[in-house]
């Protein structure tokens, strides 16, 4: 929301004299008790909410010291050989899981998860798959493959090594040549994780591979590109598996950031087979360290218990000696299991399925972030945020108000618990420059390899960035459009022109605004053409009710399906700021209603639980925390975030001098 004020149905609350509003903060993240040292590894993990894993042998679970160490010290387990290919469809149509449902077995029995490796691979292949030369064949037997074994573990697993091993090593970034990739090329991928999203729509799904972990290697750039391409085009993948054999030097120093910058697509990052020669303890404990790091790392798999069980076993790889002995890598890891909590997001949802619900309730955080004047910006409030998560980092925007006017500001933190500390750096410093600059909208414009800042400035304005942390590097604005179009201005009435927002799909870029006055508008350019051309501005849709389709809306791709999802706060019959929502098939097409009304709204304070009395009635301008941080704007279909802007319910006076703050909603009855 942005200049300039006008009364809304809040006149009484709004208009009344200036009242200087002392903002009660309820419930800010972070001062937590210092969690005390669990004394095993799955106990530790779990403190931030991570499992720590093994691989398991069936053959070895009748080894009293072998299974005392697994049920004490893991939650969660890996078959190391009994799930593969030639263990469980020896021959054609024939499958066997007695081996597997042994460990599947002995590990739900304790609660432990199971991680599924692995469906797809080039290794451990019967010999008769090997032969098919034939692609309808081969693609039958692959789908017959996965769809029966996900079916025989349906509800067991929680994550599956759909496909592993599919790239080659060396310089190359080339997809391995394996009788997958020669007989089916390059899409044998995609057709296994669609297959198996379909058979088992409850299990993440993950690509797991070795000699990824350096974040410049070209094996890990050709990964990278492939699960971009994947969540950009929605392709159901969950997850991607470090296995990190290491040699005695340890992880890479670029571990973390491969982890992060893989995360930052919106997919989980998992260390699944982890083993390091002679297991020096400060490379387990970096390793463990770069996970805890990434709050989408959800957890750390060890490739066997004992050294003695080790396919590498000559290595002393393990944290156990021969005889069951913690060595000092247990230490080290148990300690550095700390780390930052996990919050994984991902989607398992699947594709042809309605993937969100329609209704929402949401618990909000108090209000994490505040304006913080200096001595040239007197700032009432701080508003009308846009976020992203990427490099390990929210990277946050909004516009920042006072009764002088509007412009923007910039900070960046990697923990919402951090979010009130982050510093501000307000933009009218950069060649963004000072006047009007309000709302803005942020997104990586991948063809380009720019970052984009869309903001409103009376027209709508961009600026670009090659580097989203550097506030300095915005280039000056520039406008979409030459002038107003004349459909706005012949609908607009005494509205404003606001709320400029942008996605496009792999075609198209498509340019939202609003009019304060029952409009949304959308315009249309090409993806090679943008940010030019945009043309063809249509009402995309309206209300004669202009509260009731009022302004700040957001359009997204929901990951994993073919919905989008539009949002549009309204003005409610208290007065309060809220939110209703639609869905649509494709970002030209038409909405149908998903929970857009005050009684069942998508956010409104009246189903949202706060912290310790609601410190805003007002649930207004934000953004979803995206799965993503590209031009497609893709969030997750469940566990939504939603950072907004709330304001106390008691302030009251000149619009452009209320004191607004920041504070996430995070949905409670995502149903995956
Ligand atoms: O190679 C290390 C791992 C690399 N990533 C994928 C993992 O699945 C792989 O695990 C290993 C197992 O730890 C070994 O136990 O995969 C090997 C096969 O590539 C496994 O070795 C096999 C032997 O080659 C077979 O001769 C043996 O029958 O183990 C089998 C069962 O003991």
């Amino acid at each position: 929301m942005k200049c300039p004020p006008r009364p809304g149905r809040r006149l009484a609350s709004l208009l009344g004299a200036f009242v200087a509003a002392t903002l009660a903060v309820a419930g800010t993240a972070g001062a937590q008790p210092a969690p005390v040292q669990a004394s095993t590894l799955g106990a530790q993990a779990a403190q931030s909410g991570r499992y720590f894993g093994t691989a398991v042998a069936a053959g070895k679970l009748g080894d009293g010291t072998y299974s005392a160490l697994l049920d004490r010290e893991f939650t969660a387990v890996t078959p190391e050989n009994e799930m593969k290919w030639d263990a469980t469809e020896r021959s054609r149509g024939s499958f066997t899981f007695t081996a597997a449902d042994r460990i599947v077995g002995h590990a739900t029995a304790r609660g432990q998860r199971v991680r599924g490796h692995t469906l797809v691979w080039h290794s451990q292949l019967p010999g008769w798959v090997g032969a098919i030369t034939d692609a309808t064949t081969l693609r039958s037997v692959v789908r017959n493959h996965i769809t029966t074994e996900l079916s025989h573990f349906k509800g067991k697993i929680y994550a599956w090594d759909v496909v592993n091993e599919a790239f080659a090593d060396g310089g190359s970034g080339a997809r391995r040549a394996s009788v997958f990739q020669n007989v089916l090329g390059d899409g044998y991928i995609e057709d296994a994780f669609r297959t198996a999203r379909s058979a088992d729509p409850s299990a993440k799904l993950c690509y797991n591979d070795y000699n990824i972990e350096n974040w410049s290697d070209a094996k890990t750039q050709a990964v990278y590109r492939m699960v971009r391409d994947f969540t950009s085009r929605g392709v159901p993948i969950d997850c991607v598996g470090f296995q990190s054999h290491f040699g005695s030097s340890g992880p890479p120093a670029s571990f973390r950031t491969t982890l992060a910058n893989f995360a930052a697509l919106g997919v989980d990052v998992q260390i699944t087979e982890l083993d390091i020669a002679q297991a020096p303890a400060t490379a387990y404990a970096d390793t463990v360290k770069a996970c805890g790091s990434v709050a989408r790392c959800a957890g750390i798999t060890v490739w066997g218990i004992r050294d003695s069980d080790s396919w590498r076993s000559g290595e002393n790889p393990l944290l156990f000696d021969g005889a069951g002995n913690k060595k000092a890598a247990y230490g080290a890891v148990l300690t550095a299991l700390g780390g930052t909590a996990a919050t994984t997001r991902a989607a398992t949802t699947p594709a042809s399925a309605a993937a969100l619900p329609a209704r929402f309730s949401w618990s909000s955080s108090g209000a994490l972030i505040s304006p913080k004047p200096d001595a040239t910006h007197n700032i009432a409030g701080i508003k009308d945020p846009s976020v992203v998560y990427y490099n390990g980092k929210y990277h946050v925007f909004a516009s920042v108000a006072s009764a002088s006017g509007y412009n923007l500001v910039y900070l960046s933190f990697s923990d919402w618990s951090q979010a009130g500390s982050a510093t501000h750096h307000y933009l009218d410093r950069t060649a963004i420059g000072s006047g009007y600059r309000a709302a803005p909208q942020v997104f990586y414009y991948a063809p380009q390899k720019l970052w984009y800042l869309v903001y409103q400035t009376g027209n709508a304005s961009y600026s670009t960035n090659p580097d989203i942390s550097n506030p300095n590097g915005w280039s000056a604005p520039r406008n979409f459009y030459s002038s107003m179009p004349d459909i706005i201005k012949q609908n607009i009435g005494s509205g404003y022109w606001v709320d400029m927002w942008v996605i496009c799909d792999s075609a198209n870029c498509y340019l939202f605004s609003s009019d304060d006055n029952g409009h949304l508008y959308r315009s249309q350019t090409t993806v090679g053409q943008f940010p030019n051309g945009f043309t063809n501005t249509v009402i995309a849709a309206q209300d004669s009710d202009k509260y009731a389709l009022f302004e700040a809306s957001n359009v997204y791709k929901v990951q994993g399906s073919n919905q989008y999802l539009l949002l549009v706060e309204a003005i409610g019959s208290d007065g309060r700021r809220y939110f209703r929502s639609w869905t649509f098939g494709s970002l030209a097409g038409s909405w149908s209603p998903l929970a857009a009304s005050e009684s069942n709204p998508f956010a409104r304070a009246s189903n949202v639980s706060f912290p310790s009395g609601a410190w805003t009635k007002d649930i207004s301008h934000g953004e979803m925390i995206r799965a993503g941080y590209d031009q497609t704007l893709t969030i997750p279909a469940c566990k939504l975030q939603y950072l907004y802007q709330g304001l106390n319910p008691n302030a009251s006076g000149d619009y452009n001098s209320l004191p607004w703050r920041l504070g996430l909603l995070t949905q409670t009855n995502s149903t995956c």
